[in-house]
């Protein structure tokens, strides 16, 4: 029988999570599918949690969280907002993680998260959006009382079709529980093609509690969130974000990604390929051919 899979997704035995992706637009991969070891993890928590000292000022440590009260200035939280809420925040981004470390890039062209991915935005239209670290820790706010449910193409108007305009891959770098802060979704809602309705989007979220090591891929048009950390400590992710190549970027990587990095990495040309190294668009100078006139 013909198949529309790509030779990727059937070389790499992922007919099942192409199946989860498609039923329910989301679809956990454990390490030996996805085949970075758990002690990777390990090392991006550490690089991590120093990182977040750098930033911050303070130490930050799995079992009890940040060392000192967190100021935000701003106290802005604006997945809560979406829905009209407001609260304390009780997380932050570490942002750009590919141009920090390798670590970062081998991870974002990791052969089964990139096949999953480009079979929902399409093979050769698929690119980097950002690669961000979402730093958690306990606090009863969250994403308010609507678990920041949302969907990731939200900016781009509808209708939507059922190509995926982007889609998200979070790495578990700590155990998800519900009470220790897990990513929410509603299943199947990338099938809607629509932003979530409330109070209805909250009542049928469920939680992904999966063990550090899994990745979590997800449609763009998958409503979904997170609960509020109840427990002690903090909860790790890295969120490799994937767009189509008509979609803006979050992240200017083709504009300031460093290029001398490309190399240093697993597959430097699935890379540049995902960073838009190679694209006509947005051109910066002329690029269409001049005719001169014949003297
Ligand atoms: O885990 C979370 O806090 C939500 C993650 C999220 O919304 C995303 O990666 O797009
Ligand atoms: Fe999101």
């Amino acid at each position: 029988m013909k198949s529309r899979l790509s030779s990727e997704i059937r070389d790499l035995g992922l007919e099942q999570y192409v199946l989860a992706l498609e039923v329910d637009g989301l679809a956990v991969v454990p390490p030996e599918v996805h085949g970075v070891p758990v002690a990777r993890f390990d090392e991006m928590a550490a690089w991590l949690l120093n990182r977040a000292e750098e930033m911050v000022g303070c130490r930050f440590d799995l079992e009890t969280g940040p060392a000192a009260e967190l100021d935000f200035g701003d106290p802005s939280n604006v997945l809560a907002e979406m829905s009209g809420d407001r609260g304390v925040p009780s997380q932050f981004l570490i942002q750009q993680l590919a141009r920090h470390h390798r670590m970062f890039r081998d991870l974002a062209v990791n052969p089964v998260a990139v096949a999953l991915i480009r079979h929902m935005i399409g093979r050769t239209a698929t690119r980097f959006s950002s690669h961000n670290s979402f730093v958690k820790w306990q606090g009863e706010f969250g994403y308010g009382k609507n678990l920041g449910l949302h969907c990731d193409q939200t900016a781009v108007p509808l209708p939507w079709g059922r190509n995926a305009l982007t889609a998200n891959t979070n790495w578990v770098l700590t155990d998800y529980t519900r009470d220790g802060g897990a990513f929410a979704y509603v299943p199947g809602s990338h099938r809607r093609m629509t932003q979530p309705t409330f109070p209805e989007a909250t009542r049928l979220a469920q939680p992904i509690e999966t063990p550090k090591g899994s990745v979590i891929v997800f449609h763009g048009a998958t409503w979904h969130g997170a609960y509020p950390r109840l427990v002690p400590g903090m909860r790790l992710s890295v969120a490799n974000y994937y767009r189509h190549y008509m979609v803006l970027p979050q992240e200017d990587i083709k504009g300031s990604f460093p290029r001398e990095l490309v190399d240093d990495c697993d597959d430097p040309s699935a890379f540049r390929v995902l960073a838009g190294f190679e694209d006509i668009f947005p051109y910066r100078s002329q690029n269409e051919k001049v005719p001169r006139a014949r003297v």
